[in-house]
């Protein structure tokens, strides 16, 4: 089960350095991830190697323009195999988890274009990608983030990227709402303390404790997560406890 991206940006360089580091890079020897950067302007016409225009009706900025990107998209799907074309934009369907689980499974592989300037120009939306997505509500000076946030969220739900088989699984129990609080040693550092549930070795103690905390903390922080969210019987037996101890999150209020 491996995937494979093809990114089109002005700067593959910052798609390659960051995928030629660390686990995407064990990932990417393994055979379980292939990422192809191809730069735009390689796909200009010109002697500039021309990119950008200026807007029709005026303005400030500059447009990303459309001949480019048709022709850099044509030279990448030239050879025929099955994509799923995607744009990244502050105005695109916000990413999230269950779209990250949902491209891990894509049999096809996954062509992320990336916008720089102000814009790109309108018809590329309108007529050659599938979709647009964005990772979040605020702006950023070029996709190439976007993207590498897409390929990360995704690379890690591969089996065997991240070499640790229980952790796809423990997320998928845990998914929706926060993660329970981590430790490790010493027990004691600075007077702050590791709970004692998590240093009893009671394994039912242990997963006990780190629900309780993990809902807590969910109640406190992202209480919209908890509609959601798939709980138990039990969760929700844990979470009317917490709720009627006061607020049950007097712990965390000082966090905040
Ligand atoms: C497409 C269209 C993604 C791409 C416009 C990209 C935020 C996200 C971009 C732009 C991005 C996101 C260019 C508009 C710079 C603003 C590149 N910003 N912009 N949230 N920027 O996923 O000016």
């Amino acid at each position: 089960m491996a995937i494979g991206f093809d990114i089109i940006t002005i700067f593959p360089e910052i798609i390659e350095a960051y995928i030629g580091e660390s686990i995407l890079k064990r990932a990417a020897q393994k055979g379980l991830l292939d990422v192809k950067a191809y730069n735009l302007r390689d796909f200009t016409t010109d002697k500039h190697r021309t990119v950008d225009d200026y807007p029709y009706g005026g303005g400030s900025g500059m447009v990303m323009k459309v001949g480019p990107i048709y022709n850099a998209l044509k030279a990448v799907k030239a050879d025929g195999a099955e994509r799923l074309t995607l744009m990244l934009g502050p105005q695109g369907k916000t990413y999230d988890q269950g779209m990250a689980e949902a491209l891990s499974r894509e049999s096809r592989r996954i062509l992320l274009l990336c916008g720089r300037y102000e814009g790109i120009d309108e018809r590329v939306r309108e007529s050659l990608v599938d979709d647009e997505i964005s990772i979040g509500d605020y702006v950023l000076t070029g996709g190439e983030l976007a993207a590498l946030v897409i390929i990360d969220s995704i690379a890690r739900l591969i089996p065997g990227v991240l070499g640790d088989e229980d952790s796809a699984k423990e997320e998928s129990f845990t998914w929706g709402i926060l993660d329970y609080p981590h430790y490790t040693r010493p027990p004691e550092f600075m007077g702050m303390k590791v709970p004692q549930e998590l240093l009893s070795g009671h394994h039912k103690e242990i997963a006990d404790f780190r629900r309780k905390e993990a809902l807590k903390r969910t109640l406190a922080r992202r209480p919209d997560l908890l509609e959601k969210a798939g709980l138990s019987k039990r969760d929700s037996e844990i979470l009317n406890e917490l709720c009627s101890h006061k607020t049950g999150t007097e712990d965390l209020e000082e966090e905040k």
